[in-house]
């Protein structure tokens, strides 16, 4: 048997609060050891996520801008006029700005776990649009949302675009949604972008494309743990791995390991096979039935849906 090797650097201290600490600890020692895609996004993970948007592979977001152009018009008239727009993981909030001269909300939350990335797109927008009311909330979407008390409870729209749904597992979406449900009110809505099922060498490619930015992005995953955990994970030792799993109908990312390897951070360390891996993602893809069956399990109904001419995304708006 090969000896592991052990990491050139030594563990350092854990930046985060103790409950993502555990989070991660737990993730890294369960048998198959897998992380949150939440703990992607630091800086260089919420960018590296933009440049994975312009790449040609990655269909969603092209996509999903084309449904948005064509149909946004018939996607205002269902919505109406001075709505709050609630956007759930707004990111750079260009997806949202885009539809603002359409849609015409009175006030705009944007939600977003990146704080540093929500404040520069807030203070663009801000300029770009002085008559919407912005209020950016700092939230991590895997935790309970709460809406603070300025933004009323009449004439919400939820918007969730980009397929991020996908990111959790059904069960965790009908609960997600069912939260989101819950923050609606009576007369609000969800308007929420779905990757279809497709070819299996479109998925693959769009989750490991040539240049290697997908790979990028996963890896970067092991030095934002490094930050957060006080890790010393070594990139270098570890490759990017994406597939389309059939059976579960999501593309699953996972970081192998090069070589037999051992890892060591704040509380924790565990031995790594060659050929091992850390499970990072799963990616999700519906049938437009499928995921309206979804819906109604969370309380909404569907009123309106809007797909590409290959049916690869759908953008589907359903009411409380
Ligand atoms: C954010 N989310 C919808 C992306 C997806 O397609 O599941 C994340 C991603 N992972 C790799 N490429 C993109």
């Amino acid at each position: 048997m090969v000896a592991p090797q052990t990491s050139s650097k030594p563990a350092g201290v854990a930046q985060c609060d103790a409950a993502t600490l555990a989070d991660i600890s737990a993730g890294l020692l369960a048998p198959q050891a897998s992380t949150s895609p939440k703990y992607f996004y630091d800086s260089l993970g919420s960018h590296l996520f933009e440049a994975i948007c312009e790449l040609p592979e990655y269909y969603p977001t092209r996509t999903e801008a084309a449904i948005f152009a064509q149909h946004g018009a018939d996607m205002a008239r269902h919505i109406g006029a001075d709505a709050t727009l609630v956007d759930l993981g707004a990111g750079n909030c260009a997806k949202a700005a885009s539809l603002f001269p359409l849609l015409q909300p009175r006030q705009y939350v944007p939600v977003d776990i990146s704080s540093d990335f929500l404040q520069q797109a807030v203070s663009q927008l801000r300029q770009r649009f002085p008559a919407i009311m912005i209020t950016p909330l700092v939230a991590d979407l895997s935790q309970p949302l709460v809406l603070p008390p300025s933004v009323p409870l009449a004439r919400r729209q939820f918007f969730y675009p980009g397929s991020s749904i996908g990111n959790f597992t059904p069960h965790e979406a009908i609960a997600f949604l069912r939260q989101v449900r819950e923050n609606v009110g009576v007369d609000g809505g969800l308007l929420i972008g779905v990757d279809l099922v497709k070819d299996p060498a479109v998925l693959d490619a769009a989750y490991d494309d040539a240049i290697g930015v997908t790979a990028a992005f996963n890896l970067n995953l092991l030095r934002h743990l490094n930050y957060l955990a006080g890790a010393n994970f070594e990139p270098a030792q570890w490759r990017h791995v994406a597939f389309f799993n059939d059976a579960e109908s999501r593309i699953e990312m996972h970081l192998e390991a090069r070589c037999a390897l051992s890892v060591q951070w704040q509380g924790g360390e565990r031995s790594f096979a060659q050929g091992e891996r850390i499970h990072t993602e799963n990616s999700y893809k519906y049938t437009v039935a499928g995921f309206t069956r979804l819906l109604a399990d969370a309380g909404f109904r569907v009123d309106g849906t809007w797909t590409d001419d290959a049916h690869w995304f759908a953008v589907m708006h359903a009411a409380a």
